[in-house]
């Protein structure tokens, strides 16, 4: 059976539990990593060589990352929109998956961590990379169709903070109706909301 290495509080982790869930394959989780109860930070050394979650082992291969383990779990399903069979449809969905690790996550990433030290942090290029998004939204229902797809998988942690962050009241968010008609949507999904809107902070 497929072991995933992780914590159900960590966001890339989230990410794959949800793909999990969608294609109906059963895993066994081994709790790892930061406040997972296991602090065992050198057995997970051995598995990756960044010490970080989420890790999957299936049979003999282990591997890491989180948008790759999603392409190489998706690879292994069931072919369906989720992650079609031809290149130019993945290539549609891949791009959105790198643009949300690559430009939509990090601004947010920064912008919690300084306001977790105390500092007020940078809300300018949040709000610059989620009005993309939004656009994007304006476009299709999901990113990067008008169906769900692994890039919505991939991008739902920082969509569901985003949410977190204009119900805390956040001060300057732009009204952005296109993401507001996609959260409410991807929360239409029970996967989402059992692996991402209620695990994670
Ligand atoms: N780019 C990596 C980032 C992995 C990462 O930073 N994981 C965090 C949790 S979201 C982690 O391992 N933090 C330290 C820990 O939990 O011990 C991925 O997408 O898998």
């Amino acid at each position: 059976m497929l072991t995933v290495y992780g914590r159900r509080n960590s966001s890339n982790c989230a990410k794959v539990f949800w793909l999990l869930e969608e294609i109906g394959r059963p895993f066994r989780l081994v709790p790892m990593g930061r406040g997972s109860g296991s602090e065992n930070q050198e057995e997970l050394v051995q598995l990756t060589p960044f010490g970080k979650v989420p890790v999957v082992r299936d049979g003999d291969f282990v591997t890491w990352e989180s948008n790759s383990i999603l392409r190489f779990l998706a690879s292994g399903a069931p072919r369906g929109p989720l992650w079609p069979e031809d290149a130019v449809g993945r290539a549609r969905i891949d791009r959105w998956m790198d643009w949300a690790s690559l430009s939509l996550t990090p601004p947010l990433t920064r912008l919690r961590k300084a306001r977790s030290a105390g500092a007020e942090g940078d809300l300018a290029p949040v709000i610059e990379s989620f009005k993309q998004l939004d656009g994007q939204l304006a476009r299709s229902a999901y990113l990067a169709a008008d169906v769900l797809t692994l890039s919505d998988i991939a991008a739902a942690p920082a969509v569901h903070r985003w949410g977190l962050l204009a119900e805390a009241g956040e001060n300057a968010l732009p009204d952005l109706p296109h993401l507001d008609a996609y959260r409410s949507r991807l929360l239409a999904y029970e996967p989402y909301r059992r692996h991402i809107s209620s695990a994670l902070s």
